[in-house]
């Protein structure tokens, strides 16, 4: 893979977030994730790449772009597994929420896992603890573990949990071990890649979330040197059969870092739509300018590049909103 597509993704994802930015607030879910799966499709076809999504807007049939088995790219370069959320947090921007981003991972062909839409249960936790937690392990010896390598006390350690009914049994267990909850209401890729950022105390995140979600994480993850282990959560018996259509011959085996992205060329794009744990979302300023906040990071080499970046929306025509 080229490293010069760490930099061309992340004008795709700054795409998508301008567009969908404009819905920020306006109750309309459904059209932020229109206006950022447009922009990022559009955008996608000046990259330099034979791409193939992987993890995207569902299957051909449900989504009209940026669908699973889409090729993306100019069609020449590298051939690379594409995983998209062109919105991950659509609620979130409809009620101008934080932590919505526009994101994009690009791994080797073949080497993401191709994750059905279902739940996943995660585990994830910053480069101290890494090789050491289990998806299996309760959180008390998670968090005993995460505690001792990061020469925390128990009641220092910071376990991110998405706030759903589904985790109320976690969020009681982790207040009795003595550690601190951090609730968020939606958007766990950003939740999930604090655990592995020096700049913030979170340690921990742990729950169910979703699973083309959890994939995108594993490719943050994997750069910033955390760990991560999942199980796929089928609900169903149609949700199980969806697994093995996808190749996955045993849906509830413990998925690995590796497992989740082989390999160590993995590029992992995000742009901020409304700010959060991890980045500024979009600003619109006067005179027609954006201001973007990106990361864009490469598990080969671990560089980490935060990107800000102005746009000046008078040449980016195709970005703006009618009104
Ligand atoms: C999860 C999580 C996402 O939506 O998919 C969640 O991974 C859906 O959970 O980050 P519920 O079914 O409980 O609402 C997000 O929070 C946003 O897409
Ligand atoms: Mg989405
Ligand atoms: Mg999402």
């Amino acid at each position: 893979m080229d490293r010069e597509l760490a930099l061309e993704i992340a004008r795709v994802t700054e795409a998508a977030a301008i567009s969908s930015a404009q819905w920020l607030g306006r109750g309309e879910k459904n059209e932020a994730d229109d206006a950022a799966t447009t922009a990022m499709r559009k955008m996608f076809d000046s990259i330099h790449c034979q791409g193939t999504v992987v993890i995207g807007e569902g299957e051909k049939d449900e989504a009209p772009m940026l669908y699973i088995g889409e090729n993306v790219g100019d069609g020449k370069g590298p051939e690379v597994d594409i995983a998209v959320d062109p919105l991950e947090g659509t609620s979130i921007v409809a009620k101008g929420y934080p932590n919505a981003m526009s994101i994009i991972a690009v791994a080797d062909r073949g080497t993401l896992l191709h994750a059905p839409d279902m739940y996943m249960e995660k585990i994830v936790v910053g480069p101290e603890a890494a090789g050491l937690v289990r998806i299996d392990d309760p959180i008390e010896k998670t968090i005993d573990i995460t505690a001792k390598m990061m020469d925390k006390r128990v009641r220092d350690v910071t376990v991110i949990i998405q706030e759903r009914d589904r985790h109320s049994d976690l969020i009681e267990r982790v207040r009795q071990k003595g550690a601190r909850v951090k609730l968020f209401g939606d958007g766990d890729v950003a939740a999930a890649i604090a655990t592995a950022l020096p700049s913030n105390d979170i340690d921990i995140f742990a729950g169910t979330g979703g699973a083309p979600e959890g994939v995108i994480t594993a490719a943050a993850i994997k750069a910033l040197g955390g760990d991560m282990q999942a199980r796929l959560a089928p609900l169903t018996e149609e949700e199980t059969n969806r697994c093995y259509e996808m190749g996955i011959e045993d849906p509830s085996q413990a998925l690995q870092l590796n497992d989740l992205v082989r390999g160590d060329d993995a590029i992992f794009a995000a742009t901020g739509v409304s700010s959060g744990e991890l980045l500024k979302g979009v600003k619109f300023l006067g005179g027609h300018l954006a201001e973007t906040d990106t990361i864009v990071m490469r598990a080969k080499t671990r560089t980490v590049r935060f990107i800000q970046a102005n746009h000046h929306l008078e040449h980016k025509p195709h970005l703006l909103m009618d009104n």
